[in-house]
């Protein structure tokens, strides 16, 4: 979860998402960070409850937006975000997800991937209703990277080379305010990667208008130029692990 600093209660502080990438770094979205600076920002790793008592923030050192990132199209909407001091990845709950180099960024993820998105973003599209408690759902990647059609939106809007399209258009789940910067997830092999980074939608669960995410692939130079320990020859390796919303399910009673 990103927080504003100023506010000491998580669940009014919460504002956006976003996914760690190493111990030093996260990955989020630049559309959450205009007029931010790196104090008035921090995150919280390694919990499901927003308030959850013992739950630490990390400090934020730098953010790096991408310096092409527009906030009138949406396009290259992502940035880093340095972290004051390392996580501690040893805990099971706090574990970075893999950057898409094995992946081919023409081809991957293809239509009809099931990808998961998670967040403490809005969970309704008419009121707010700002969950405290992690949400995932699970939604299928609509069309390939190539393709330049998702749902109805303009092909002006669209951009598939800089953007991921997914919905889940049966059961109306999807992405919305709060959920940004969050973490599009698939399971390769085992490994759960980042394939998309909340971005955009008209409304949220429309069967129109399906949720936008910025298309990591397309990033991992920008990525690796600021962060080279985020590249998977670099000497270090990142310690992997399960998603947080995998094991708050497990952990579920109900
Ligand atoms: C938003 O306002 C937002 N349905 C994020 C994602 C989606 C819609 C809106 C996707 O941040």
């Amino acid at each position: 979860a990103l927080v504003y600093s100023g506010v000491s209660q998580d669940g009014y502080a919460q504002f956006c998402g976003g996914s760690i990438a190493s111990e030093n770094w996260i990955v989020t979205a630049a559309h959450c960070l205009p007029g931010l600076a790196a104090g008035d920002i921090e995150i919280i790793a390694g919990i499901t409850t927003l308030g959850e008592p013992g739950s630490a923030r990390s400090a934020v050192q730098q953010i790096i937006s991408h310096p092409e990132y527009d906030d009138a199209t949406l396009e290259n909407d992502i940035a880093l975000l340095k972290l004051a001091s390392p996580l501690n990845l040893d805990s099971a709950a706090r574990s970075a997800i893999a950057l898409p180099y094995a992946q081919q960024g023409t081809s991957w993820p293809a239509a009809n991937t099931c990808a998961t998105v998670s967040g403490w973003g809005n969970t309704s599209t008419t009121t707010a209703n700002y969950p405290d408690d992690l949400m995932a759902a699970e939604v299928d990647v609509l069309t390939g990277p190539t393709d330049p059609q998702c749902g109805s939106y303009s092909t002006y809007d669209y951009l598939p080379e800089l953007m991921l399209c997914a919905a889940e258009m049966t059961l109306g789940r999807d992405a919305c305010q709060g959920d940004s910067g969050g973490p599009l997830a698939v399971d390769v092999a085992g490994n759960w990667t980042l394939a998309g980074i909340v971005s955009w939608g008209f409304g949220c669960a429309d069967p129109l208008y399906p949720g936008v995410y910025t298309r990591v692939t397309r990033y991992l130079g920008w990525v690796e130029n600021h962060a080279p320990e985020l590249n998977p020859d670099y000497e270090e390796d990142i310690p992997m692990g399960l998603p947080i919303w995998l094991l708050y399910e497990a952990s579920r009673t109900n």
